[in-house]
């Protein structure tokens, strides 16, 4: 599904700004038929974001089961002959859309998108109206899971990952033209021989039919590089402007799909970084060159519009991590804006691009004390059904994101069970999956501390080691000497088994700032600054780590928990993004000052 673009022959109106909203909690608005008029009792929402900390109120912020959104919108009266299509950059968990009195779209998974074409419905120069019924439930089927307890006081949701479950329409609603012959997808692989670069590409028709395409390649300056016509082939591009981390030059491919009598019916922009990604024996390899991942696991989140997307925010984030001296992070713990895919795309930035597929591990909740001991992969828990869920999560990943240079790792789930069989038996046919879509790329998962690599039996499956530890923080908390050893012992583990690249892609401690302590004093400023300094010597002593991903960029909500002040706090920055004082001290190390 090609992102949104105004191009010669399409254009995309935004259905962005305030919506009328309506929380259901009884569940009773599907039976009633609320998208039939006017949302009754409505309040105003604005999209995107999330609408949980929009209103000071916690049946709000804990509200459980169906929320209703609805806009009026007018087609643009010169679409007319053109298809019109309705899209939802995401919708969180879950969504069904109405235009006017008729189902438009259903959709499950909340951090990819969806679209639905609306040509019969949407008489150019006429006001439609748009109605989006979202759920945020989550179950033993979704990714993430969750199940919701009925209790005497209403419904409960319970999940194993860390973050809060922010639910609405995060992300923008789009209504968009295209020609009635148009490109369906496009899709390009690069690589380098010598300093040729080659673009293999292949466009799609969207009816499914055989199409003519012409394709052009232009540089950044706009002027033609390369061209060709068929469907598919391989453009060249002799002296090639690679795409390289710190450097996003981009090409823009443009794709026109001809139609029978070989006009142009329709026409896409496409950005085209030309790189390589390989993994050989311990070193990752970006156009040849080994790369050493700087930066954070991250998370979509911030005061009052929770995950919704921004672009202010986004712009902040990207300076903030240039500041810093990070070259990379990680899209925890799901797919995120991709708005910030092609923010990072045009700067350089390298990205690990994640599934939601987190909180597949049903040990840990008993392990920290909330919540009954279950067995993680069971037919009632983590079984077929949710990994036939994983799956498509897989696939809606990889197809939104594969023309992305900066992504150069699929992460397919954050800390799932990893040591029993069962797992391996889940994990295998993801793996697979991935492969298949996309062969240039490697693939992964993060892995958790109770896992380590003589126990997991997944690993073996990644191209790339990927974990996460806290030695010093959950495990010899305050006692830095301690975990120093453990974890050099661990990384040297990794490396000797495995004998493949290690990102070590979570290390960090709660910290508040303004709390200041001479000793080893978990939660001060000066224990995150020696504890991230440890874990850095370290890092330094063992060769097959190629990547120092701290966690996290910033602080961020999660549920009400006695470990969690107001959130998670190992952020270096703040939820409002101030430093503190350990940023500076990894500013120094990550920007070569010492
Ligand atoms: C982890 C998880 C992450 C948590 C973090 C923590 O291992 O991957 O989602 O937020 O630990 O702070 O406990």
């Amino acid at each position: 599904m090609l992102p949104p673009r105004d191009t010669s022959t399409r254009e995309r109106r935004s259905l962005n700004g305030l919506w009328a909203f309506r929380l259901d909690p009884e569940g009773t608005g599907r039976q009633a038929g609320w998208w039939r008029s006017r949302l009754p009792q409505a309040r105003e929402m604005p999209v995107p974001a999330s609408y949980n900390d929009v209103v000071p109120d916690i049946t709000v912020r804990d509200h459980v089961g169906d929320a209703w959104y609805q806009t009026m919108v007018r087609v643009p009266a010169g679409w007319s002959g053109q298809r019109i299509v309705l899209r939802f950059d995401a919708a969180t968990h879950r969504a069904a859309v109405w235009v006017n009195d008729a189902l438009v779209a259903e959709h499950e998974g909340g951090y990819t998108p969806f679209e639905a074409d609306i040509t019969a419905l949407a008489a150019p120069g006429a006001e439609v109206r748009v109605t989006v019924v979202v759920n945020n439930e989550l179950t033993w089927t979704s990714v993430p899971p969750g199940h919701v307890e009925e209790t005497a006081r209403g419904r409960r949701q319970h999940y194993f990952h860390d973050f809060f479950n922010y639910a609405g329409l995060h992300r923008s609603v789009w209504l968009c033209s295209t020609p009635a012959t148009w490109i369906g997808g496009i899709t390009v692989d690069t690589g380098l021989e010598g300093t040729t670069g080659t673009v293999g590409y292949a466009v799609r028709r969207g009816d499914g039919r055989d199409g003519c395409a012409r394709v052009v390649l232009r540089d950044a300056e706009g002027i033609e590089v390369a061209s060709a016509d068929g469907a598919q082939g391989v453009l060249r591009v002799p002296d090639v402007h690679p795409w390289a981390p710190g450097d996003g030059y981009l090409y823009a491919l443009e794709a026109r799909l001809l139609d029978d009598g070989g006009q142009v019916a329709d026409s896409y922009v496409l950005p085209v970084g030309v790189r390589t990604v390989e993994v050989r024996g311990t070193q990752f390899l970006i156009n040849g060159e080994p790369f050493h991942f700087k930066g954070f696991g991250k998370h979509e989140d911030a005061p009052v519009r929770g995950k919704g997307h921004d672009d202010a925010l986004m712009v902040h984030d990207f300076e903030l991590m240039e500041w810093i001296g990070a070259n990379s992070f990680r899209t925890a713990h799901y797919p995120y804006a991709e708005e910030v895919l092609e923010y990072a795309d045009r700067h350089g930035v390298v990205v690990i691009d994640e599934t939601a597929a987190v909180g597949m591990n049903l040990k840990l909740p008993a392990i920290a004390g909330h919540g009954p001991a279950r067995t993680t992969y069971t037919s009632e828990t983590i079984g077929p059904d949710t990994r036939r869920t994983h799956l498509r999560a897989v696939r809606e990943l990889i197809e939104r994101d594969r023309n992305h240079p900066s992504v150069v790792l699929w992460s397919i789930a954050n800390e799932p069970e990893s040591a029993v069989p069962a797992a391996r038996d889940y994990f295998a046919p993801l793996f697979e999956e991935a492969r298949r879509l996309d062969p240039t790329r490697p693939v992964g998962f993060a892995n958790v501390m109770h896992d380590p690599a003589r126990a997991c039996l997944v690993s073996e499956l990644a191209d790339v080691v990927m974990i996460n530890r806290y030695y010093g923080w959950y495990v010899h908390a305050g006692d830095l000497a301690a975990a120093e050893t453990a974890l050099e012992a661990e990384l040297n583990d990794w490396a000797d088994l495995h004998r493949k690249p290690v990102i070590v892609t979570e290390y960090g401690v709660d910290t508040l700032p303004g709390l200041h302590t001479v000793l080893d004093v978990p939660w001060s400023e000066e224990y995150q600054e020696r504890f991230l300094a440890m874990y850095h010597r370290v890092f330094d002593r063992v060769d097959a780590v190629v990547g120092e991903h701290i966690w996290n960029f910033a602080d961020f909500a999660t549920r009400p928990e006695t470990g969690r002040v107001d959130g998670n706090r190992k952020g270096l920055f703040t939820r409002d993004r101030r430093p503190k004082s350990a940023a500076f001290s990894v500013r120094r190390r990550w920007r070569n000052d010492v």
